[in-house]
């Protein structure tokens, strides 16, 4: 039996995550640790009814109860996603993104070396990282495990500090660690400030959809099950102190996926063919944008037989079929009434 902490689990991948390895390892203790920022939302997993699942509500910053999270529940395995996720916050807000991803991060290994003192046995810390760490690829060519680092946000560069750090406890403690670095997700539970949910929600709600420059910036789309299977199998079979790229070759144009989206999502609303292009709003451009990102992965499906088992196609419809049979969510989170709810619960 494993004891897993899970870092930032009631967030988007954090929670599909928790879903995915209650339901796959019914003996796993899995022990959610989350402060609820804006993007934590226990209504994620309320479905979860399982005597070896825990909640608690903390902050990855906060030494002493990590410490005693660690301690209570004899802690030998720990999922790192908590984090603050969103590029844009992080240009308006860098400091939080430092606190939280770089100190929070070092906080966590520092409780997990003295914690497991000596005995690294059975033991594991795994860093979910992200592709934006290695900076922006021209037209040409792809990140792989030996790019070099080149973060261009606050977000980025501090996920890159986060990832020399867990390395560096590898080299300078040997501890057991694990990185892997994906490309943008998407699927149910993600927060709409991200373009997809974001796109999605406002052509059901018939709003602006704004569009960063000229709409060509190109990101790499992986269905976020597949970024957990992923996940699974690096957890279970991947080499200690190894660092896995994840992504499936998936390259779209801003503007091509919004207009993707558009006509998926007006199809399933009954909505005549191009009704919502008029929608598309072209503004200022986010600083530091970005070009490309793409993904070669072959390392991960060599030596660990990874492959995505979603289509885009497949993905995308089961994605917006979510967020239209899931509108509550949708208006909750974008209104932010559930912050209100977890404030008398847990504040
Ligand atoms: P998210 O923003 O949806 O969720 C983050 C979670 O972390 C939330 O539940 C939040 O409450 C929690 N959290 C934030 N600060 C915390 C703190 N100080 N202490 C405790 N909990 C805290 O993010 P996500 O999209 O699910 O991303 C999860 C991880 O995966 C992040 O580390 C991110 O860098 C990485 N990642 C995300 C993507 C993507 O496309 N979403 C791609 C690659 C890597
Ligand atoms: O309103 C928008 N308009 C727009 O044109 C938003 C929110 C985004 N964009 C563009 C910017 C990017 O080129 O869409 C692209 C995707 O933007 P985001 O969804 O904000 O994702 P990105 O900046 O690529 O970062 C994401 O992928 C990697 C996640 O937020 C990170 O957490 C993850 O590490």
């Amino acid at each position: 039996m494993k004891s897993v902490l899970i870092t930032g689990g009631a967030g988007f991948i954090g929670s599909n995550l928790i879903r995915f390895l209650i339901d796959k390892y019914k003996d796993y203790r899995i022990i959610n640790y989350d402060s609820l920022t804006y993007a934590g939302n226990l209504s994620n997993l309320e479905k979860i009814s399982n005597k070896n699942y825990f909640f608690v509500k903390g902050d990855i910053c906060d030494y002493s109860l990590v410490k005693k999270t660690f301690e209570k529940y004899k802690i030998d395995t720990v999922i790192h996603l908590a984090a603050e996720s969103h590029v844009d916050r992080s240009i308006k807000d860098p400091l939080s993104f430092a606190q939280t991803n770089i100190i929070g991060t070092i906080n966590l290994l520092e409780i997990a070396r003295t914690f497991w003192g000596k005995d690294f046995l059975n033991k594991v810390f795994y860093h979910i990282s992200t592709d934006e760490v290695y900076g922006s690829l021209g037209k040409k060519g792809y990140f792989s495990e030996t790019s070099s680092y080149d973060p261009h946000s606050p977000y980025s560069a501090s996920k890159a500090s986060s990832d020399h750090f867990v390395r560096s406890y590898k080299d300078s403690y040997a501890l057991p660690v694990l990185i892997s670095n994906c490309s943008n997700n998407y699927g149910p539970y993600q927060f709409p400030e991200k373009i997809i949910p974001l796109v999605i929600n406002n052509i059901i709600n018939k709003a602006p959809i704004p569009i960063y420059g000229k709409g060509d910036n190109i990101r790499d789309w992986l269905y976020v099950e597949d970024h957990i299977r992923a996940i699974d199998l690096i957890l279970h079979k991947g080499l200690i102190g190894e660092t896995y790229l994840i992504g499936a070759s998936n390259e779209w144009k801003n503007i091509d996926l919004v207009k993707y989206l558009i006509l998926e999502t007006d199809k399933l609303l009954d909505r005549e063919k191009g009704f919502s292009d008029k929608l598309i709003t072209y503004i200022k451009d986010r600083p530091g944008h970005d070009i490309r990102y793409g993904i070669d992965a072959s390392k991960l499906k060599n030596n660990l037989g990874w492959k995505p088992l979603f289509s885009f196609e497949k993905g995308i419809i089961e994605t917006i079929n979510w967020y239209l049979l899931n509108n509550k969510w949708l208006k909750n989170v974008a209104s932010g009434e559930y912050r209100d709810y977890y404030k008398e619960h847990y504040f």
